[in-house]
């Protein structure tokens, strides 16, 4: 077995001090981001419920503030607690995303000062941590940890303002242009690679640890399924025939009457694709050439029957995304160990949208797929459980507890996930009737023996 688990730094280089720098830009980056978008809208839409499958946006601000004191004040710095009489509201296992508004909440000036109260002190803790010894504290891991989930919780609110009804209040410029691919899909040999990780320091527990995967010969699509691609689907009567839905899937489409990816509106003026969408309350036609994205896993399913392909697994997608042919080694990206930047993927909402097809040649992995990493968080026909090794950390209601649930697992990352949560061996999971995140797909196929031949 040649194959190995890149190793990194968490890309601060050597040292305990460079590390610290790198935890406090990281945790001042992600504060920015939620800071943003909770100023971005009026106390009234803080506290409503935009839909019933999101908490109103107040909630996550204070829940974020609740998990950094749980593990940074209290845990790593072994201080008193802020306010302990508020674990229970922003619990979010006592409470179900529907019941969130009638609790009684922090309001946003509360949930504000709060957030502020927690973070002076974790800046205090960080500046005695030695960053090393016990688990939570090396590499700064607890640290990771808080600033990947209060990206997470920024990107779960970046699906809310989506949800929002009105004016809009978000703004970004477009994704760089798109440009024709070479070819559309290409084949990923048969063989072992490494999955997972147990080297990189600021993995999640369901990423670890490294372990080998045979995964067979197959073919995989360069780019994530468009919107012309999807809408083709729809005109050819998609929705309407069982042929192309598992029974499942087909009984959802039914009592959901799903006849588009959510958000679509149907267009009066005939020109593209023939259809509309509201994006962050801008009524725009829908582009041709940009992934698709708010369709539930039992839709990409369905598109991928109907294209006589299949959805990838979830070994399949890693193995595209991080296996070097040249060396064996999976790398901690498609292009390569280095962190993410502008050039290679469309991530941390620098943009409101997928980019378009063959906007990140920069990002490619080795094998030539494209856009693996952002843009659009990519539906698999995997279920969500624990790797062979598994050990829940540091906490079981983090991943474990939803191991073998009714669960698909998405990869990738989308243009509203932070780098910091971007890197290929990141795991996501959501119920398959979901249309709510920024998912899409990709297709695969198997390889034939005359292809092999
Ligand atoms: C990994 C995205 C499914 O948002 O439910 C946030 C991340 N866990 N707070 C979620 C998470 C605890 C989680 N997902
Ligand atoms: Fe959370």
């Amino acid at each position: 077995m040649t194959a190995t688990d890149a190793g990194t730094d968490a890309g601060t280089g050597a040292g305990t001090e460079a590390l610290r720098e790198h935890v406090a830009t990281q945790l001042r980056r992600a504060r920015e981001r939620s800071t943003a978008l909770t100023e971005a809208v009026d106390d009234g839409d803080l506290v409503r419920q935009h839909s019933e499958l999101m908490s109103p946006l107040v909630w996550d601000l204070a829940h974020i503030g609740s998990q950094e004191e749980l593990w940074l004040v209290r845990d790593v710095g072994g201080r008193e607690p802020v306010r302990p009489d508020i674990d229970d509201l922003y619990d979010a296992f006592l409470h179900p995303r529907a019941d969130r508004p009638a609790l009684p909440l922090l309001s946003p000036a509360e949930a504000r000062g709060y957030v502020r109260e927690v973070r002076d002190k974790v800046f205090d803790v960080l500046a005695r941590s030695p960053l090393e010894g016990r688990r939570l504290e090396a590499d700064g891991f607890a640290f990771g940890m808080i600033v990947q989930h209060e990206q997470q919780h920024a990107e779960t609110m970046l699906a809310t303002h989506q949800l929002r009804a009105g004016a809009p209040v978000l703004h970004a410029p477009p994704p760089p242009p798109g440009r024709p691919l070479p070819a559309e899909e290409v084949l990923v040999p048969a063989g072992p690679f490494t999955m997972g990780t147990s080297v990189e320091p600021w993995a999640l527990d369901n990423e670890r640890p490294a372990h080998d995967v045979h995964v067979d010969a197959f073919f995989i699509d360069t780019a994530p399924v468009t919107n012309g691609r999807y809408a083709e689907f729809i005109a050819a009567g998609g929705y309407d025939d069982p042929r192309w839905w598992s029974e499942e899937g087909w009984a959802h489409r039914a009592k959901a009457g799903l006849t588009a990816p959510r958000f679509w509106l149907r267009d009066g003026s005939g020109g593209g694709t023939g259809w509309s969408r509201n994006r962050f309350g801008v009524v725009e036609p829908v582009p041709s050439d940009e992934p698709v994205v708010h369709v539930c896993f039992h839709e990409a399913r369905a598109y991928a029957t109907w294209a006589g392909r299949r959805l990838p697994t979830e070994p399949e997608w890693e193995k595209a995304a991080r296996f070097d042919p040249a060396t064996g080694r999976s790398r901690r990206y498609p292009w390569g160990d280095g962190e993410p930047g502008p050039e290679h993927a469309n991530l941390g909402q620098r943009h409101l949208s997928p980019a378009p097809v063959g906007a990140y040649p920069a990002g490619a992995s080795p094998l030539g797929v494209h856009q693996l990493v952002g843009d659009v968080w990519e539906w698999l026909d995997s279920d969500f459980h624990g790797y062979p090794g598994f050990r829940a950390f540091p906490y079981r209601e983090y991943s474990e507890v939803f191991f073998g649930g009714d669960y698909k697992m998405l990869r990738g990352g989308s243009f509203g996930t932070d780098a910091a949560a971007g890197r290929a061996t990141f795991r996501n999971w959501d119920h398959p009737v979901r249309r709510q995140i920024f998912a899409g797909f990709r297709c695969a196929r198997d390889a034939s023996r005359e292809e092999l031949a």
